[in-house]
């Protein structure tokens, strides 16, 4: 059979299972990314599996995301996750350095090269064609010290383009079109795959914009070959020695194929409140603008930032405008003060925050009551901003500075194009915020821990009869911001699950822990794509500690359904939609001989209603066992992929 790369690579990095849709393997990691929001659990978690040394060959712990230090509690978990890191042997990379994803793909992610990161947007790295994968920390704590991890053998979507992109659209342009063609599950069970004869129209930094969305299709990976144009980028940012040739076989076969003209792509925008109500610019009217904010790990780049460069050249930022803008890394942000593009920004009346994630996750920049917020971001679910009545639009960095010129959204066209960006001869990357590993026998032995540090929940074996009430029902594409929100009030609690779980689904009830405790053991119900967006697994940790037992679901994000597993609570499927319907909040169910019908059909009474429910729970019988021992972290310590079982 002729292979697609994503199977190649899949295969490359197989340890167990067979490369069969569907089918949980377990592959090899050869590096990890984590960020601090996430990485606090990641290394709470390392430590308990505490490892002699690290199996991957690469793994570094980055500070990217609760950068603000209004008290100690976030510079107390920079100071955890770089003792962490100088105690397992990673490289810490110091607030400052860039977002996580911008730098990885800069300075060491690798064509070839498998990645698995505790942030969704990891398959960033798929732009420079590694195989690159988003998780929860606990999966990724396992990747570092175990070395592996398991996955569904995803299908294959075939993103076949021609063409090239006209001088006013962005690689964002092209992400936010396809999200409108497929939706925010889209690609769910599939990895992206860009091939045809467009590919080589776009740079690596384009092609990792898009990869970066494919998270917002719900994808496993995204993934674009290495070809003469990644040699470019590599060689660019000195490091032309990691350049590996990689390509699907001519004639690959693939599960489903989207074709793509990049020439009839237009200006695109994502409306209030998710990334894929897409319409093009044109379309949408002029709209008042009242903050325009530049940046994030899906538009940060040095080309993207140039060309907001050009646009705000000799131009005013509109009076009502605030316009906020952060470079993807140090390493950008270097070349625009050499260059004099900073100084145009200034010029321009823009605000220059640090190369972070700031605004993306609600770290500063909240939008006023009621705005109008116009970003070049990923997400913009409601709430996420830090303004719960906030509108949030995204667009590419050309229509963002664009709008904050003309003061409404505005198409990019409506100004003269800003010329083709070309990237720099020589990034000059700065290495001066990395930390390397120093000898294992110079290495620390124990981590420094703020009081803000608590153990996380610890998890529970499975009941054989499982009985509560349904303390909440939501409806489709719950999002994990909405289990467990974040904001700059919150992020800096992400290593304390009991504060956090206060807040648990405050975007859609005000009372949700009060239920819980209330009905101790209780159950959630929800429609379609439950847990879809980010990576965090408090949005499983958070639940957990408040005795949730189990959700049941019409469909589960795929990294979220992982993490409840991996946190011993059930993800169940109703087999018939119409059951959704019928069940009610405060509703008691039981399971009756849950551990002996694990894994096969399940019969759920609804005690309240006296009717009976089919339920289905697809396991693998490594997820078998991590139910029935109550979650991943013990499993994991002894558990060898392919080899002795538990
Ligand atoms: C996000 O963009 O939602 C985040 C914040 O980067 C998350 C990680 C987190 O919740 O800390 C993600 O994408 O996984
Ligand atoms: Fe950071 Fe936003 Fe990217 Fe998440 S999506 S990693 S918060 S920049």
């Amino acid at each position: 059979m002729k292979k697609s790369l994503a199977l190649k690579l899949l295969e490359d990095h197989l340890l167990a299972g067979e490369l069969k849709t569907g089918q949980e393997i377990a592959i090899k990691i050869d590096q990890t990314l984590t960020q601090d929001s996430t990485g606090t659990m990641v290394y709470l978690q390392l430590e308990a599996m505490d490892p002699d040394k690290i199996e991957t060959e690469l793994s570094v712990a980055y500070v990217d995301h609760n950068t603000l230090q209004s008290d100690y509690k976030n510079p107390d978990d920079h100071r955890f996750i770089q003792s962490a890191a100088e105690k397992y042997g990673l490289v810490f990379s110091k607030p400052g350095a860039g977002i996580c994803h911008q730098v990885h793909l800069e300075q060491f992610a690798k064509p070839g090269k498998s990645l698995l990161g505790s942030d969704s947007h990891t398959p960033t790295g798929g732009g420079l064609g590694a195989l690159a994968i988003g998780a929860g920390g606990l999966d990724v704590a396992v990747a570092i010290a175990r070395g592996y991890y398991y996955l569904k053998v995803p299908k294959v979507y075939q993103v076949y383009l021609t063409g090239s992109l006209g001088p006013h659209v962005n690689a964002k342009d092209v992400i936010l079109t396809i999200l409108r063609k497929l939706g925010v599950k889209g690609g769910l069970g599939y990895i992206m795959e860009y091939t045809g004869p467009g590919l080589k129209s776009l740079s690596v930094p384009q092609r990792a914009t898009i990869c970066n969305m494919g998270a917002e299709l719900g994808a496993t990976s995204s993934l674009f070959p290495s070809d003469e144009r990644t040699q470019d980028f590599l060689r660019r940012q000195g490091r032309e020695e990691d350049f590996r040739p990689l390509a699907a076989d001519p004639d690959a076969s693939y599960d489903q194929t989207l074709e793509l003209d990049l020439s009839e792509i237009k200006p695109a925008l994502a409306c209030p409140h998710s990334p894929d109500a897409v319409k093009n610019v044109e379309e949408v009217g002029r709209i008042p603008v009242n903050q325009v904010a530049i940046g994030s790990c899906t538009n940060s780049s040095y080309t993207d930032m140039m060309a907001v460069v050009k646009i705000l050249e000799g131009r005013q930022v509109h009076p009502d405008v605030s316009l906020v803008i952060s470079p993807g890394s140090a390493t950008i942000l270097r070349l625009l003060s050499e260059n004099g593009g900073l100084a145009t920004m200034i010029g321009a009346g823009a605000r220059i925050l640090e190369s972070a994630c700031g605004p993306c996750i609600g770290m500063g920049q909240a939008p006023s009551s009621g705005a109008v917020s116009l970003r070049s971001f990923n997400r913009n679910f409601k709430g996420r901003s830090g303004t719960l009545d906030a509108d949030i639009y995204l667009a590419s960095p050309q229509t963002c500075a664009a709008s904050a010129v003309l003061g409404y959204i505005g198409d990019p066209s409506e100004l003269p194009p800003p010329g083709a960006q070309e990237e720099p001869e020589n990034y000059g990357p700065v290495k001066s915020y990395f930390i390397y590993p120093t000898d294992p026998e110079n290495r620390p032995k124990a981590t420094l821990k703020g009081p803000n540090i608590k153990p996380f929940p610890k998890t529970r074996p499975l009941p054989s009869t499982l009985k509560g009430r349904v303390l909440f029902k939501g409806g489709d594409h719950i999002t994990t911001d909405d289990i467990c929100p974040s904001n700059a009030s919150l992020l800096p609690y992400r290593s304390n699950i009991p504060y956090l779980s206060q807040f648990a689904f405050k975007t859609l009830i005000p009372d949700f822990k009060e239920r819980a405790e209330a009905s101790p053991g209780g159950l959630i119900v929800a429609g379609d794509n439950y847990g879809q967006g980010s990576s965090r697994e408090h949005a499983a940790l958070v639940p957990l500690q408040l005795g949730v037992q189990a959700v049941i679901a019409l469909s589960f994000a795929r990294i979220h359904r992982q993490n409840l597993i991996n946190s011993g609570i059930l993800p169940l499927v109703f087999e018939n939609p119409e059951d959704y319907k019928s069940i009610n909040e405060g509703d008691l169910l039981e399971i009756k001989d849950l551990r002996d019908q694990l894994g096969r059909g399940l019969v759920l009474r609804n005690l309240s209603q006296n009717k009976d429910i089919a339920l289905s729970l697809p396991l693998s019988d490594r997820e078998k066992k991590v139910l029935l021992q109550g979650g991943y972290l013990n499993y994991a310590k002894t558990h060898v992929p392919g080899g002795k079982e538990n």
